[in-house]
């Protein structure tokens, strides 16, 4: 069950109940979509943040979406890429299970994720849309979770590989 599909944008604005962030270990802020959504969201999301302290690579932690239009915020900590000889790509599989579960656990029925990892940490594009596809599609296979998947591209290049990939 489930469904997956891929929209070009900006994930502040979008009306779901989880939208993923692309956050590092210390749940710190930075640049990027992490940035844009403590910017839209406001101060209560870094104030969960500091409550739960961190987040290991690979793994999601779920706050408060503050004044966002969803309800959640599941921050989701993807790898830096070292070339691929440090567990990258099995980190970035991670980051996406555990977002998915944490909606699940919490009886959401739907989620949006940005190309987690491809900018400042520099996971080479084509594979981690392949990873975040197969992970989300074996996710979904067999499970009664109704689960709404978006993947939000925020650039061209992104947007293309995965319209390809979820066209094939
Ligand atoms: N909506 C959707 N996608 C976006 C948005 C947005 N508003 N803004 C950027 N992107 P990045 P990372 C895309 O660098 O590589 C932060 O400082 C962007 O085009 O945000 O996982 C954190 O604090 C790219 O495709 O995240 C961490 O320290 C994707 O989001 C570090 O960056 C991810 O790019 C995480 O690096």
């Amino acid at each position: 069950m489930g469904s997956m599909k891929v929209i070009k944008g900006d994930i502040t604005k979008i009306a779901v109940d989880a939208i993923v962030n692309a956050a590092n270990s210390r749940l710190a802020g930075g640049g990027g979509v992490d940035g844009a959504i403590h910017r839209a969201g406001g101060p209560e999301i870094m104030e969960a943040c500091r409550k739960i302290g961190s987040c290991p690579t690979g793994q999601a932690v779920i706050t408060t979406a503050g004044r966002l239009p969803a309800k959640y915020v599941i921050h989701a900590v993807g790898p830096v890429w070292h070339g691929g000889g440090n567990n990258e790509e099995q980190l970035l599989a991670g980051a996406y299970r555990r977002s998915l579960e944490l909606a699940v656990e919490n009886s959401l029925k739907s989620i949006a994720f940005p190309n987690i990892s491809t900018g400042v940490y520099r996971f080479p594009k084509e594979k981690a849309a392949q990873i975040a596809i197969a992970t989300t599609k074996e996710f979904l296979k067999g499970r009664d979770a109704d689960l709404e998947v978006t993947f939000v591209c925020f650039d061209d290049e992104n947007y293309n590989i995965y319209k390809r990939l979820l066209s094939e």
